[in-house]
């Protein structure tokens, strides 16, 4: 019926008109389109090389952006917390914490602990044993983040002084396991202790409160040893080597 209208309509209307009769005009702007997507004007018109060359170094600033972005190190973690267990300093040969007691922002939590100078130590002069009489806990409140990634990192050996041979101890954010560790005491000695770092990563999806607690789980008084504890926070990706390592504390 009305077949011709569409016809007609390109035909009167000025505008359709002057698209459709005009390709060159039709070509610039496939050229304009291009040059949006690339950042750069393929086909420079007269009088428009300072907008062309705006138009590149925006792009090209962007890019540049956006691979620093993707491709950055952690390098700028900030340390939110760290102790080498050196405080309140210890006199004698060792000091036993008992449940309920504090020291330096740590409860006791279970068990009995002792920050100990009979051995060579990571970090200063003191390491905690994490069993003092028998298994103990420690824990403290971090100042984290939520929904932010922290890398917590710390050293392990082991109390010569006595059995077992293989030490062990396991660590929780807000009680949920992160982390569980051993440590062979074969060949080592108080002037050779051994030490070994570990870390692991945690993000607290839920609660803006996290607490960190350390067990030492030996079953004995001569339990896994720790030192220089650090804890790190980091951009929620790129901290972590792969986002599946993450502990999500909920
Ligand atoms: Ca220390």
């Amino acid at each position: 019926m009305n077949q011709g209208l569409p016809l007609f309509f390109h035909t009167q209307d000025p505008k359709r008109n002057h698209r459709q009769f005009r390709p060159g005009v039709r070509v610039d702007r496939l050229r304009r389109v291009r040059s949006v997507i690339l950042g750069w004007r393929l086909v420079r018109l007269p009088g428009e090389a300072a907008v062309s060359k705006l138009r590149r170094t925006t792009f090209l600033l962007a890019l540049s952006t956006l691979l620093v972005t993707l491709t950055a190190a952690p390098a700028s973690a900030a340390t939110v917390y760290s102790t080498g267990f050196e405080n309140p300093p210890v006199s004698a040969a060792f000091q036993e914490y008992f449940t309920g007691q504090q020291f330096d922002g740590w409860t006791v939590t279970a068990g009995t602990v002792d920050t100990v100078t009979l051995w060579q130590d990571a970090e200063g002069r003191q390491s905690l044993d994490l069993n003092g009489s028998l298994d103990g806990s420690i824990a403290r409140t971090l100042p984290a983040q939520l929904l932010t990634t922290y890398k917590v990192t710390f050293a392990v050996a082991g109390n010569t002084q006595g059995p077992p041979v293989l030490k062990s101890g396991k660590v929780q954010v807000n009680g949920q396991d992160v982390d569980s560790f051993t440590f062979s005491i074969a060949g080592k000695n108080p002037g050779n202790m051994g030490w070994v770092y570990r870390s692991f990563y945690f993000t607290n999806l839920l609660s803006t409160s996290s607490v960190l607690q350390f067990n030492g789980t030996t079953g004995t008084a001569y339990g896994a040893v720790i030192d220089d504890l650090k804890v790190e926070s980091c951009l929620l990706v790129l901290c972590p080597a792969s986002a599946s390592t993450v502990n999500r504390i909920h």
